[in-house]
């Protein structure tokens, strides 16, 4: 059984697989601007590939075929170092809410907890690529991606010109929140492509391949694609592109009642709003009618992202007197720098695999 060696984890993950380990984080824990490495969301399509880094490799294939090779050592030390914070987000997060819709969506049942933020240390692809000896500042047209296999299997692919990019922050990481990788995150080697759905970061990356072509694996081809609310049958595979870039998001992740003040009691409603691309959210907006009136929520929380576009998540909190919500639906929506926003419910973008669910998040205040 390939999943005896898979780690333990923390007894406070909501587990909705275990073989493979699909696991989120409750929501209201995810109240920090760096989501602890504990509670952070686990999503492995097989197992746990137990890897040692004294021996683990990186090999890079060029667009001729030539190899280069780079030990964990070689990837610390001859390379500067970057520190990214970046949020994770898969495809699948909210895609219960959007089953509970007219129509149930396939995959795994993710409430909001399918995301978190990290802070992300290691080189960039770009300096590697170019050590390798790719010339990252004129590619060859046809040469239009990157593939990432991963040492159990999975693989994936991103556009090269995300890889490349000096602004682009896609970094091979080997270390999470300031320690060693986790074995469940990807130790000891990950790539982290900020502002591309999670599931291009490829874990335990041992092969990064320049190509005309993006990665053959069915999470490329297949799985991490949208289709029509109508096209529910035999979706053609060829017709939708792969998810890359994400759109804005956000949710509720807890409403509690104030301590201490007696008469007027508030609740303090938390949550966060990311966009894809590095996006800025630059507004989050709250209605505690069910959509009647609108209000902003503080969003001057966080700390400055490391990184040079928005990367991370922003946490949102808005304050209200509980007798102006008891029993009352609080829905939250969010706008990018590109204006971009949420749409109202599932429909529109309702989709057989349940992937990007971002209709406006509606949660029914029941202390
Ligand atoms: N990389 C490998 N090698 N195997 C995987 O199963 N899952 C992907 C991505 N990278 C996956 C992978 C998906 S779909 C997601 S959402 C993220 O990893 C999850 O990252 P996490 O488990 O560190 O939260
Ligand atoms: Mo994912």
């Amino acid at each position: 059984d390939p999943f005896d060696q898979d780690p333990k984890r923390d007894q406070r993950l909501i587990v909705h697989t275990d073989k493979p380990m699909n696991a989120e984080s409750p929501a209201p824990l995810l109240s920090t601007f760096v989501t602890p490495v504990d509670i952070f969301y686990v999503r492995n399509h097989l197992w746990v590939p137990r890897l040692v880094e004294k021996e683990h490799k990186l090999v890079v294939e060029l667009d001729d075929g030539e190899e280069k090779e780079y030990t964990m050592s070689d990837l610390r030390n001859n390379f500067q170092q970057h520190k990214i914070t970046a949020t994770l987000q898969c495809s699948g997060n909210r895609r219960s809410h959007m089953s509970q819709g007219s129509r149930h969506a396939n995959g795994v049942q993710w409430d909001a907890g399918a995301i978190g933020n990290a802070e992300w240390t290691g080189p960039r692809l770009r300096d590697v690529l170019a050590d390798a000896g790719f010339n990252v500042a004129d590619p060859p047209d046809e040469l239009q991606h990157v593939q990432f296999v991963g040492a159990e299997a999975y693989g994936a692919s991103i556009p090269l010109a995300k890889a490349i990019d000096p602004r682009g922050d896609v970094i091979l990481a080997h270390q999470m929140n300031g320690k060693t990788l986790s074995p469940d995150h990807g130790f000891p080697l990950r790539v982290i492509a900020p502002g591309h759905v999670a599931a291009r970061s490829v874990k335990w990356v041992h092969r990064v391949i320049l190509s005309e072509e993006e990665s053959a694996s069915q999470w490329q081809q297949r799985d991490y694609k949208c289709f029509g609310p109508n096209d529910t049958e035999k979706p053609n595979w060829e017709r939708a592109p792969a998810i890359q870039e994400t759109p804005v998001q956000s949710a509720i992740t807890c409403m509690r009642r104030e301590e201490g003040k007696e008469e007027t009691k508030d609740v303090v409603i938390e949550g966060y709003a990311f966009s894809g691309g590095g996006r800025k959210i630059i507004r989050v907006d709250i209605s505690t009618d069910n959509g009647g009136t609108w209000n902003q929520a503080e969003t001057d929380i966080d700390p400055v992202n490391n990184g040079i576009r928005d990367w991370s998540w922003k946490r949102w909190k808005y304050v209200v007197p509980e007798t102006k919500i008891l029993g009352a639906t609080v829905v939250v929506k969010a706008v990018d720098e590109a204006y971009n926003t949420q749409p109202e419910n599932h429909e529109p973008t309702y989709n057989i695999r349940g992937n990007l669910t971002c209709a406006w998040h509606r949660v029914k205040y029941d202390p």
